[in-house]
């Protein structure tokens, strides 16, 4: 049984590990170039102590183009804030495209700047020692009062009412938002930041920080984006990146200015950008760079708003400044082409300037134009060709006026026969289709697409579509069965595909494979099949048509309040020469198991906590006896009572719980499946971590065996209590004023570590683990009188004999020892308990350590010495274990006497936190973890010290 767990354990690890590495080349894949610059950083040592107490601890540096610009300021200032384990260091790709795009020459201002009162950019970046302040809510604050500082320091430096732009990448977007309210900062830009939930949860400050950025993110007047990397970014799961209440959203002109921009759906950019990656990919880099640089003329939060809008835009809203209404009469310049109804306009190659004329037809319509690598103002690629055009409606007397735009973007042009975005390349400046759409109701006229200065580069392809789109009726469940087929229309510019009841969510990705026709072979078309995903305002995807692609989404996902759950919508773009007959819809298991690694691993942790409690109630709670099986025993008695636990779990998961708690699918009920996987899959781990826990103690047990280290607590007798006393009161008191709690913890389990394996070491097993036979044992079961017999080598047949011929004396110590045996076995029980939730207390430690060796012992672990967390632990394992027996305590004396567990009901208590609560608020598990061995150390108290004292 534990091998088949075993074997369960490694496999989900390796297909769950293997499927979430290959999401990030499947799903979304990263197409950025690398960036280069020549870097210099000067440390701004006037910012010293007189401003801060921790400038002993952290930096703050000035970045400097190299052979660029000079030193001294002479701009605008921005401050970068890294993130978890990042360094100042990393400001270098966005600051060094900002002095090459304001000095493209040395020393020489660009020409667009010189007389519109941009100001160049000086970059500060403050310098953490790459602190890891993901696990740590004390760090963060910290990081919050030396940045809150930098910001005043910086201000000082410039004139009086000069703003800051702050950046911050993924924690130091955290920080960053922080800040605020803030008069001075001019705008945030965040990169791959979280705002929804902490990707670490295991300390209740954090969540602090998060829910006062929450208030901030909904109150406060300055314009925040968050830029995030999407299915590619692995660290930090994008659905926590989305920025709530956006201004465009609520339709509310009062609120602040909001925006998530997905890079996927970034102009000029759409790629999938990795966590890491997204401060140096080029093509994030120069956007955020210029964006920054424009901001310098901006003096109120509209005008900021809008340069964001302008320069890194998803194309889900209309640009700014789109052009006033202009009048122009036909004939004015060029000539005049009546283009057919029912045909699309095609122009490949043009040259010259002309008008074509198309009419507009009866029945609701949408007219649609692309215009490659060309402009329609304002929207246009990066370096666009002169081929301009505008579109204009005309009536019956040929007077024509500017026809403002549906919708106006910019589209990527994949490159036929490379992949999509082409890796380490990605998408060039000057590529990109302009988008044109305009709706109509009916008969108005005819519609002018007006060309100019075309070259022959470039080209033009425009008509009409019917408005409604295919609508498909496929059933949710329809894509886990079968594969549904979609017809579409042929020859068509854009085609609007809706399955308005596929479920949309994180969890999920599915699979659409194309039929193109046939005909596509022969041809040399403009624009191949485009297919653009859009499941949110601020979430597209595109993927070029040519061969099967996978659809997924950060709209709704476990954890978070989900408003949009249904629905896929595609729309594709083509230059109707080449089309598709049919799509092919299923899902795709790879890429959806691939998903479910990065959101499920806190929550594998937190329900390994509720199966190990769970363990211990089930198998304690209805022995009068008191004995306690050993841990092997207690597993398989776990696992065969999986049978009821799992209906159990799925109905839970029925349940429309708030999506904070258990799995946090608000009780979708196609999600339903994930609760029992996830136990079996915990339930193997759990086994797995035994069997690790099994070999570490023998090697241990041999150790100590080898080295006669006898520690004092497996040999009673030698045990001096007062020197125990003295000790306990020595930690505590060094964790109230040094060590973080954390540090004691690693030491408890440690010490229990050595205590079972000692307690192994110097005790023969009464019983051996392969006869399940003998239980459950009294001390008077004959089987084990006999089996002790057996031993003594006594040469005893029959239970009647043997019961007979064993002594008084014989049986006291055969009790006895079958009482240490339960005590091991309870102290292991306990053991297990402990090293599943020492992961919850390692974070800490780890940034402890770090903290040790970067900034020296400074303690900055303020909130981290409350005793109380770890206090029961200490106890339990100085007293409780091994000598006095964890929770089975003994009524009468010598062989009368009965064994009862005390209490095992509070371990039931902390099962159903770790499983409903701990996945989402992962701190609250070790908090109930202290309370409820708390209690078990209460109930037990006067024994404990009855056991000490004598
Ligand atoms: C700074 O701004 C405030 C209010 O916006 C104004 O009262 C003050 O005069 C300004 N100071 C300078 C030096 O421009
Ligand atoms: C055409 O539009 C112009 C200007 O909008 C208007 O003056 C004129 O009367 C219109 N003609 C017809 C036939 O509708
Ligand atoms: C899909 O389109 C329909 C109709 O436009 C819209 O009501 C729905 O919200 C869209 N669904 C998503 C997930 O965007
Ligand atoms: C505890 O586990 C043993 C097997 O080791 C099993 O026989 C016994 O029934 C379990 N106790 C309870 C209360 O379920
Ligand atoms: C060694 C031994 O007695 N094993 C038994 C353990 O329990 C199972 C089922 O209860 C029996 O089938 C085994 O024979």
């Amino acid at each position: 049984m534990i091998r088949i767990l075993f074997l369960v354990a490694v496999l989900s690890i390796g297909v769950l590990y293997k499927a979430g590495v290959d999401i990030v080349d499947s799903l979304s894949p990263q197409g950025c170039r690398m960036s280069w610059m020549s870097p210099s950083y000067i440390l701004q040592s006037s910012f010293d102590s007189k401003w801060t107490k921790l400038a002993n601890r952290y930096s703050l540096y000035l970045y400097r183009e190299v052979g660029w610009e000079t030193r001294e300021l002479h701009g605008s200032p921005v401050l970068f804030i890294p993130g978890n384990a990042g360094s100042s260091q990393q400001v270098r790709s966005i600051a060094s495209s900002a002095a090459r795009q304001y000095f493209p020459q040395p020393y020489q201002t660009a020409s667009q700047f010189t007389s519109t009162g941009h100001k160049p950019l000086d970059f500060f970046a403050v310098e953490f020692n790459e602190d890891l302040s993901a696990f740590h809510g004390t760090t963060l604050y910290t990081e919050k009062e030396y940045t809150s500082k930098a910001v005043d320091y910086i201000l000082s430096l410039y004139p009086a009412n000069t703003s800051i732009i702050i950046m911050g990448h993924s924690m130091g977007g955290v920080v960053a938002t922080s800040l605020l309210p803030h008069e001075h900062i001019a705008a945030i830009v965040s990169m791959s930041t979280p705002y929804i939930f902490p990707p670490a949860r295991f300390d209740r400050r954090i969540e602090a920080i998060f829910d006062s950025n929450k208030h901030s993110l909904t109150v406060d007047q300055t314009p925040i984006l968050s830029l995030c990397g999407g299915a590619t970014d692995l660290m930090v799961p994008s659905e926590s990146c989305y920025i709530p209440n956006s201004d465009v959203d609520t339709q509310d002109v009062t609120a602040p200015y909001r925006r998530t921009i997905f890079t996927s759906a970034l102009e000029g950019c759409w790629t999938g950008v990795g966590h890491r990656e997204m401060v140096w990919c080029h093509q994030v880099r120069w956007r955020i760079a210029r964006a920054a640089i424009e901001l310098t003329r901006a003096t109120t939060s509209a005008a900021r708003g809008s340069i964001l809008d302008s320069w890194l835009r998803d194309g889900h809203l209309l640009p700014p400044g789109l052009p006033t209404e202009q009048h122009t009469s036909v004939g004015e310049d060029g000539s005049v082409f009546h283009h057919p109804p029912g045909q699309n306009l095609l122009l490949r190659n043009p040259h010259g300037s002309g008008r074509y004329q198309l009419s507009v037809p009866r029945q609701l319509s949408t007219f649609v134009l692309y215009l490659s690598q060309g402009s329609i103002s304002p929207t246009a690629p990066h370096n666009p060709l002169p081929l301009h055009v505008t579109v204009e409606q005309c009536n019956a007397s040929q007077e024509c006026k500017y026809l403002p735009p549906t919708t106006l973007k910019l589209l990527p042009h994949p490159i036929p026969g490379k992949i999509f975005p082409v890796p380490h390349e990605g998408s060039d400046e000057s590529e990109g289709i302009v988008a044109y759409t305009k709706e109509f109701t009916g008969d108005e006229g005819t519609v002018s697409v007006n060309v100019e200065g075309a070259d022959g580069r470039g080209w033009v392809v425009a008509g009409f579509m019917p408005m409604n789109g295919v609508v498909n009726s496929a059933g949710a469940l329809a894509p886990f069965w079968s594969t549904i087929s979609v017809k579409l229309s042929p020859r068509v510019l854009r085609e609007d595909i809706r399955l308005p009841h596929l479920v949309l969510n994180a969890l999920l990705v599915y699979r659409v494979t194309p039929h193109v026709n046939p005909e596509c072979r022969d041809t040399d078309p403009l624009l191949l099949p485009l297919l653009q995903h859009t499941s949110h305002s601020s979430e597209t995807h595109y993927f070029p048509l040519t061969s099967s692609v996978l659809i997924h989404t950060h709209a709704s996902a476990p954890y978070v309040s989900q408003t949009n759950t249904r629905g896929l919508n595609f729309t594709i773009h083509s230059s109707g020469e080449c089309y598709i007959d049919s799509l092919d819809i299923s899902i795709d298991w790879w890429g959806t198991i691939g998903r479910w690694g990065v959101r499920y691993w806190s929550a594998a942790g937190s329900w390994a906590v509720g199966v190990v409690s769970l363990m211990v109630w089930l198998n304690w709670s209805s022995h009068e006896a008191g004995w306690v099986p050993p841990v092997r025993h207690s597993l398989i008695h776990f696992v065969r009572r999986l049978r009821d636990l799992i209906p159990r779990s799925l109905l839970l998961s029925l349940l429309p719980l708030p999506h904070g708690f258990w799995l946090g699918n608000a009780g979708q009920p196609i999600f339903a499946i994930l609760a029992p996987l996830l136990l079996v899959v915990v339930t193997a781990l759990v086994s797995l971590s035994w069997c690790i826990l099994d070999g570490l103690l023998w090697l241990l047990g041999l150790f100590v065996k080898l080295t006669r280290l006898r520690r004092a607590g497996a040999s009673p007798g030698t045990h001096n209590t007062n020197n125990a006393l003295v000790s306990l009161a020595m930690v505590l008191i060094t964790i109230l004023i040094v060590v973080p709690w954390q540090v004691a913890f690693l030491g408890c389990w440690i010490f229990q570590l050595f205590s079972c394996a000692a307690g192994r070491a110097f005790s023969s097993s009464l019983i051996s683990d392969t006869d399940n036979r003998t239980y459950p044992l009294t001390p008077t079961t004959p089987e084990l009188l006999r089996q002790n017999g057996a031993d003594d080598d006594s040469g005893l047949q029959s239970l009647n004999d043997a019961q007979e011929a064993v002594s008084h004396a014989e049986s006291i110590t055969v009790h006895s020892r079958w009482i240490d045996e339960s005590h091991r076995n309870a102290d292991e029980h306990l053991l297990l308990l402990m090293t599943w939730l020492l992961p919850l207390a390692a974070p800490v430690l780890a940034v402890w350590v770090r903290t040790l060796m970067t900034a020296g012992y400074t303690t900055p672990f303020d909130g981290d010495h409350n005793v109380l967390y770890v206090a029961p632990f200490l106890v339990l394992v100085e007293f409780g274990a091994v000598r006095c027996g964890f929770m089975i305590s003994r009524s009468g004396s010598g062989s009368d006497s009965n064994l009862s567990t005390r209490s095992p009901h509070v371990f039931v208590v902390l099962a159903g936190v770790a499983v409903t609560v701990g996945p989402r608020y992962t701190y609250i598990i070790f908090e109930c973890a202290s309370v409820v061995l708390g209690v078990v150390l209460l109930v037990n108290f006067r024994r404990y010290l009855r056991c000490a004292t004598r």
